[in-house]
């Protein structure tokens, strides 16, 4: 699967100018997060989606939603878009759970799978001046101007209402997970746009912590999730030609 997605990904990085009608970021401190969105927003392929990156690390479920981002990717590719964030890379996932997590769950080999899947995503590149940089409104204007756009819509910060705007509502930032990582109160947001390009926020209440969120759809099984798209990847990857490696299954079986 996820070497379907890598090159799904690479074929389709031209599709991510389209037009779309639905953006969130996520950075989700459980899969339920992930879930609770879908449940907002609509499962694919009901409503078109942009995540804007940070799939994995510090919640305990990683795998789960990486994993049901990547299969939607594969059955809907002109549905869901995946950007790369900070921590789809080995340096940061290395250290905040992510291959902690494999390793535990799989084994190391897996991480490094999905490690060569994250390269490929569409992104950010390094920065030569450091690990992060500040700016100002100025910037944002000058960036909008010369790009020829009216919003930036970014993620990476938590914010306490779920999204947060900034220079003259030139820029918005949205961050999906309430209650991020148990430590915040802290709402979640999604931005829709619709056809008109009208934006509109829909905001996910943080909840008290120990309290269930009551699901319509349960898909927290990671295994029915592989399940129900192991048909659609075999054919995905009969159609993705002769350059792709198949890894052994008998690799990434959960080491005893
Ligand atoms: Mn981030």
């Amino acid at each position: 699967m996820v070497f379907s997605v890598t090159k799904l990904v690479i074929a389709h990085q031209h599709v991510m100018a389209v037009g779309f009608s639905l953006n969130l970021e996520i950075f989700f401190k459980e899969y339920q997060d992930l879930l609770r969105l879908f449940e907002y927003g609509g499962y694919p392929p009901s409503a078109n989606y942009l995540f804007l990156g940070d799939y994995v690390d510090r919640g305990k479920q990683s795998l789960e939603t990486i994993c049901l981002l990547l299969a939607y990717k594969i059955r809907y590719p002109d549905k869901i878009f995946l950007l790369r964030g900070n921590h789809e890379d080995a340096k940061i996932n290395r250290i905040y759970g992510f291959y902690d997590e494999c390793k535990r769950r799989f084994n190391v080999r897996l991480w490094k799978i999905f490690t060569d899947c994250f390269n490929c995503l569409p992104g950010w590149s390094d920065s030569d001046r450091g690990v992060s940089c500040v700016f100002g409104p100025d910037a944002v204007s000058e960036f909008l101007k010369k790009n020829d756009l009216d919003l930036i819509c970014r993620g990476h910060q938590v914010v306490e209402d779920g999204y947060e705007f900034f220079a003259k509502r030139r820029l918005v930032t949205i961050f999906s997970a309430p209650n991020y990582g148990g430590e915040f109160d802290n709402a979640g947001a999604l931005l829709s746009v619709d056809d008109s390009l009208v934006c509109s926020f829909e905001i996910i209440k943080p909840v008290a912590s120990g309290s269930k969120v009551p699901l319509k759809k349960l898909l927290i099984d990671a295994a029915k999730i592989m399940a129900v798209f192991t048909q659609w990847w075999y054919t995905s990857i009969a159609q993705l030609g002769d350059d792709f490696a198949f890894v052994d299954d008998n690799n990434l079986r959960p080491e005893v």
